[in-house]
Parts: C-alpha cells; sequence; structure tokens
C-alpha cells in the first residue's frame, strides 16, 4: 500500500470526499491541513497551485477532487465494476460536484480566491446576487435529476446494495450548503433517507464522530 498525504485547508470543504474515502477503507493517510496564513508559501509549489493536492509515496503530486476522489474510489473499491457502472458512478459524482462548486464559489473573490484566505467572514458571503442565482439554479438542476434516479433505480444506494463514491458524494457535497439551509432536502426525501443511510454506516458515523468542526 502505498503512503498517502492529502493537502489541504483547515475544512470540510473539497477535500472532504477523499476524507471519507479512506475513512471507509481504514487506509491510513496524513491529514495535513495547510494554514492560510502559510498557504502563501505552498500556493507556486503545489500543482495547478489549488488544494486539494493527493501526495503518493512522497513524489507523485495530484491536484483535483474529483480525480483524487476517483483514484481514491477505484484503489479502494467504492468505484463501478465496469465501465458502463463506472460512468454512472462519476455522472452523479460530478452533479453533485457542479452543486457544491458553484455554493463553494461563494466564498470566492473575483480572481477566483478563497475569502477566507484574506481573513473575511465567510458566513456573511451568502448574498452574492450571480453566484447566488447560479447557485439556486444547479439545486433546481440537480437535486430532482438524483430524486427521481433515485426513485426509478436506486435501491439501498444509488447504484445498487453497495455504497459507492457517489453516495459519499451525496453526503459531503450537500453538507455546507445543508448548514447555512436545513431544508434544502425537505423536497427531496429520498435524496435525504440516502444521506441518513451513509451516516450510519459504522466507518462513516465514526469518521463524522471523531473530526472536528470547521466553518467551511
Ligand atoms: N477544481 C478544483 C478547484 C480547487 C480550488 O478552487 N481550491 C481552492 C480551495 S477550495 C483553493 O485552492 N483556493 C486557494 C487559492 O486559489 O489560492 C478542485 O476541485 O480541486
Amino acid at each position: 500500500m502505498p503512503s498517502y498525504t492529502l493537502y489541504y485547508f483547515n475544512g470540510r470543504g473539497r477535500a472532504e470526499i477523499c476524507r471519507m474515502l479512506f475513512s471507509m477503507s481504514g487506509v491510513s493517510y496524513e491529514d495535513s491541513r495547510i494554514t492560510f496564513t502559510d498557504w502563501k508559501n505552498y500556493r507556486n509549489k503545489m500543482p495547478c497551485s489549488c488544494l486539494p493536492v493527493l501526495e503518493i509515496d512522497g513524489k507523485t503530486q495530484i491536484p483535483q477532487s474529483m480525480a483524487i476522489a476517483r483514484y481514491l474510489a477505484r484503489e479502494f473499491g467504492f468505484h463501478g465494476k465496469d465501465n458502463v457502472e463506472m460512468t454512472k458512478v462519476e455522472s452523479i459524482t460530478d452533479s453533485f460536484y457542479d452543486l457544491f462548486h458553484d455554493y463553494m464559489r461563494l466564498y470566492h473573490d473575483r480572481d477566483g480566491r478563497l475569502l477566507t484566505c484574506l481573513g473575511a467572514d465567510i458566513r456573511n458571503r451568502t448574498s452574492n446576487s450571480a453566484m447566488r442565482i447560479r447557485y439556486d439554479e444547479s439545486c433546481q438542476r440537480v437535486l430532482p435529476f438524483m430524486e427521481r434516479l433515485l426513485e426509478s433505480e436506486g435501491q439501498a444506494f444509488f447504484l445498487g446494495d453497495q455504497i459507492k463514491l457517489c453516495d459519499l458524494m451525496c453526503f459531503a457535497a450537500l453538507e455546507n450548503p445543508l448548514s447555512e439551509n436545513p431544508i434544502l432536502l425537505d423536497d427531496y426525501p429520498r435524496i435525504k433517507a440516502l444521506r441518513q443511510r451513509v451516516a450510519s454506516i459504522p466507518q462513516i458515523k465514526e469518521y463524522l464522530k471523531r473530526r472536528d468542526n470547521s466553518d467551511f
């Protein structure tokens, strides 16, 4: 088994899906959290100048949260069993990423920098209208689609009775939006039930209990 270090800020953010995959697999990794003050010293050294980054065996560094998540899902057995199922897993995962990405953008300035880097209070940044409209539209696009998918094809999870990357992403991507708007899923009972099922899996339950609370 390779050695893994996951670099991100001290928040759930885009790294949480990867941390959940590590928890599900039981594989150990270093959860390296960079402070916003230190980020300026790291930025130019990181591939793509953004986080998260996964470092494998102290040499290979991979940026992009979804590429990292797909890699870990394949390594740990949480991806599809064949090409069609893998594509379905990715299509659901990426749909949740769309929504999550638009939510995260509420916390970025015009240059795309995370506002927390600049010391802004992220909880007061949710009314930026153009980004807010885009995020609301993503919710209207993605959530009904996922609810219908669970109704027509879902069993215990999106693709059968085994948890996969897309189920974990359904949990991770909606955490921040739900902390701001607890009634977000009231019209989507199947998504809500799926998230509860994910949270009740022993490895995830234990992880959620022991992780630190963070702002985002
Ligand atoms: N598409 C990338 C986006 C990465 C991204 O925007 N990361 C933010 C944190 S969530 C970042 O590194 N911000 C600091 C900066 O841009 O200086 C991914 O999903 O990993």
